[in-house]
């Protein structure tokens, strides 16, 4: 059929660009779609409204990209991901499009206030942290550098918890983010999957006389893709966001309906929806819950089917699946994908295996996230097996093969053997995730250049060995549309006055800011900005907790999850050392700081809490004590997600990036804090590293052990006792804790965390210790410094262009997937 979509026409109500016409738009889909006159509307039907007219415009374009896409020869990539943390949709979209003064012109004629609509939406909490955020980062890029692309993951009901602070612990409330519905995704029921789970499998001879497996499920469920096309930045191309919704297979059984029993014709419905019900709000920390793998099996058995089905649509042999679809697993959370691939071309389609595997390992490439052995998936062999009959018997032949391969050319290594198996047989049965989707891809990268290290030095050593060839990093990267357009639009316009747009899509431009770095005019300039968003932040803060921090203090940050390897508490430790040395020295002088902490602990990690209640305790008494003179104040602040973040990124002055060397994969915060004009102050790890490199030595505040001085601390026999009776300011912290000055008496309150920290501290806190308070020292000795600061600050946002999360999505595209911009790929045809 004829592309019948029209460009866009200014006049046009429902796509045009112009103030009169959003304004018109506005108007029509007020009263059309969410049927109330403006003068009797809600604000949050306004919001509906203003969406909903943003959303026309955004489809205009995506239909036409469907239709462009629509044919066998364009590759696509398939970003499988258990999170996707997009953030709110409004202002990122006027963004993309280009009409954020349109937009606030047409609603300033209607009197309304273009911000305040934007900041009704509700935050689409899909993801944990950095790799949730991550994923989101990537389609942005994908979408702006025209890959297609399409993100399969899970529309969870209820997305990461909201946390609220009562007397200073952690409590979680259920996120009911759907509560007003989402204009911005669009039901598919057309392309709903259904997908099988338990039962047994039945081996049988088919027509041909060749050796076959069905697999007749315990159940059924059924998912409904639910389509949420993410617009580029500058550009009319979408990558698709497509999230499955599990339903009942049938909404009634009505055997047992006619039977009488209303209450068990409703059950199989309640069980099956609850399987797109909740994220679980770890971070880094495997559950074994049963419910956690139909969770993965359901996504990823309704985005390969769905994959499958576009071959069959655009008339492509599933011979050539891979030559299609490029399949990025983010983590190990969808791994079953290698499997779920087999089983779909074996079973199903009746591929030979060799034919099957050799598609599989091209289609197929994984990110691993994390070191931490606690993140690790292991599966109980039986427990998987229950769940997933027919895969199970599929990894063991996978297994077998590989391990017939490692056998011939290890003959003899057992231990190499047992090492590299998919099945973990040590003890009780395991199925690793982490071996089945190495052995599965043919690429396996970290995500920044010491994580790829580590990960082929320690974690796969073994198929390092086999085929280094299959290994490679990508260090993350994030979107400056977001993070610095969207979020510090004072700081994005500064730039584009002083070196010209384009920076945006070109993050190296911003080297030519260099030349700005040391002029006394544009320092003031940029001050000037920071200035703005501390005090825009100050009054969220006062807002929001109550406390009131001066905007002329330094701003310390750190936010982010709350994990014991992320040592929040040894920047809590710091503050402890700083109250003590203003109250007993008075001598001792300080610029004025605000240390701001945001990040939520996972529900059932106890450490992560008592860390929340420490910081919240320390600042109760550090912000009421008059003797401090309001120097140093300390702020939790609630519920921190990416449309807080947005608000805080800006403000920064000092960017908390402390975590034990070798432990944070890569971390993305620290990219946007730096990219916002935040010095960071830093161990050398994750991309620490590379944006140390970036940005220069001189203009990073570094400390801390190395990956490989913690390893052989800790091989010698770490005893954290021997820091804490060497330096007796450290003693005095640790005592002021235990004593009870911080929790109203109370001297066991924090025990377990102080205790932890003087017998085991496997994180290496009482270690890092004295270079940390000392470089905070250095850090305190800068800022007296404006000239000097400003133009640290300015260097960093200049030298941060590496960290583009279009550069991230270039390398993935060149080295893993081998896939062209949608628009080459037709021009290549034609
Ligand atoms: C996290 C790492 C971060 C990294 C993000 C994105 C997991 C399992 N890993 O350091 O801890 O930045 O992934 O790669 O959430």
């Amino acid at each position: 059929m004829a592309n019948k979509t029209t460009a866009p026409n200014p006049e046009h109500t429902r796509t045009g660009m112009n103030p009169g016409t959003l304004a018109a738009a506005f108007g029509d889909n007020l009263n059309f779609v969410i049927g109330r006159p403006l003068e009797l509307s809600s604000a949050e039907q306004r919001y509906q409204a203003l969406a909903q007219s943003v959303r026309d415009r955004l489809m205009q374009r995506w239909v036409k990209q469907v239709e462009l896409q629509n044919r066998p020869e364009i590759r696509d990539v398939a970003y499988l991901s258990a999170e996707f943390l997009v953030g709110p949709h409004l202002g990122n979209t006027l963004l993309n499009l280009g009409i954020t003064e349109s937009a606030r012109a047409a609603m300033s004629e209607l009197g309304l206030d273009l911000e305040a609509l934007i900041g009704l939406e509700e935050e689409p909490g899909l993801g944990n942290g950095g790799l949730g955020r991550l994923a989101a980062c990537y389609l942005d890029s994908l979408a702006t550098l025209g890959y297609p692309a399409t993100g399969y993951g899970i529309r969870y009901e209820f997305g990461i918890f909201d946390q609220i602070i009562r007397d200073g612990w952690q409590s979680e409330v259920t996120d009911k983010w759907l509560r007003h519905g989402n204009v911005w995704e669009i039901a598919r029921p057309e392309f709903a999957q259904v997908v099988k789970l338990g039962g047994h499998t039945e081996p049988y001879t088919d027509d041909n006389g060749i050796y076959r497996v069905r697999w007749v499920p315990g159940r059924v469920v059924v998912g409904i893709p639910y389509d949420t096309p993410i617009l580029g930045y500058g550009v009319d191309t979408c990558a698709l966001l497509r999230l499955w919704s599990a339903e009942a297979a049938q909404s009634f059984d009505f055997e047992d309906f006619n039977r009488g029993d209303y209450y068990g014709a409703v059950e199989d419905k309640v069980a099956s929806e609850t399987i797109s019900k909740v994220l679980y709000p770890n971070d880094e920390q495997f559950e074994g819950k049963r419910l956690r793998l139909e969770q993965q099996y359901f996504f990823v058995c309704c985005s390969i089917k769905d994959m499958i089905r576009l071959c069959q649509r655009r008339g492509l042999p599933l011979e050539r699946f891979h030559e299609m679809h490029r399949i990025q697993l983010n983590d190990t959370h969808p791994s079953v994908a290698v499997a779920e691939l087999m089983r779909q071309l074996l079973d199903k389609h009746e591929l030979a295996w060799d034919q099957a595997w050799d598609i599989t390992r091209q289609a197929m490439s994984y990110t691993n996230h994390t070191l931490l052995p606690e993140a690790l998936e292991k599966w109980p062999l039986p427990l998987f097996a229950s769940v997933l009959p027919r895969h199970a018997e599929i990894i063991f032949e996978i297994n077998r093969r590989f391990l017939d391969e490692v056998r011939q050319r290890f003959p003899g290594d057992d231990g190499k053997v047992a090492r590299l198996s998919i099945i973990d047989e040590s003890g009780e049965k395991y199925v690793r995730m982490a071996n089945l989707a190495v052995v599965g891809s043919h690429a396996v990268n970290g995500v920044a250049e010491l994580h790829s290290e580590l990960v082929t030095s320690q974690l796969f050593t073994d198929f390092h060995q086999m085929d280094p060839g299959r290994f490679t990093n990508v260090t993350n990267g994030v979107t400056p549309r977001r993070f610095v357009a969207l979020s510090n639009p004072g700081l994005a316009r500064l730039i584009d006055d002083t070196i010209g747009p384009g920076w945006l899509t070109d993050m190296s431009r911003l080297r030519e800011l260099e030349a700005h770095a040391g002029d006394a005019a544009f320092q003031e300039a940029w001050r000037r900005v920071k200035q703005d968003n501390k005090t825009r932040l100050a009054r969220i803060i006062q807002a929001r907790t109550g406390v009131t921090v001066d905007p002329g203090s330094l701003f310390d940050i750190q936010v982010k999850r709350i994990h014991e390897y992320k040592r929040q508490h040894l920047n809590v430790l710091n503050i402890i050392a700083l109250y003590q040395r203003l109250k007993h020295d008075g001598q001792v002088s300080t610029m004025p700081r605000t240390f701001l902490f945001g990040g939520k602990a996972a529900p059932g990690y106890y450490m992560a809490k008592l860390i929340i209640k420490l910081i919240n305790s320390v600042a109760e008494v550090v912000n009421n004590d008059p003797e401090i003179r309001d120097l140093i104040k300390v702020v939790f602040l609630p519920d921190y997600n990416v449309k807080h973040a947005q608000n805080i990124y800006p403000a920064a002055e000092l960017s908390e990036q402390i975590s034990t060397a070798g432990k944070e994969a890569s971390g993305t915060g620290n990219m946007k804090f730096s990219m916002n004009g935040a010095l960071t102050i830093g161990t050398l790890d994750g991309a620490n590293v590379e944006i140390r490199e970036e940005v220069g030595a001189e203009n990073f505040f570094l400390f801390g052990l190395t990956a490989e001085q913690v390893q052989q601390l800790k091989a010698s026999g770490y005893n954290p006792m021997d820091y804490y009776h060497g330096d007796p300011e450290l003693k005095g912290v640790i005592d002021l804790i235990n004593c009870g000055l911080f929790s109203h008496g109370d001297t066991q309150l924090f025990r377990p965390l102080t205790d932890h920290l003087l017998n085991h501290d496997n994180y290496l806190l009482l270690a890092d210790y004295r270079a940390y308070v000392d470089c905070q020292q250095q850090v305190d000795h800068a800022f007296r410094d404006p000239a000097h600061w400003a133009r640290m600050s300015i260097l960093n946002v200049a030298r941060m262009g590496k960290f583009s999360s279009d550069r991230a999505i270039r390398e993935y595209a060149d080295r893993i997937w081998q896939i062209q911009p949608l628009e080459r790929q037709i021009g290549v045809q034609s």
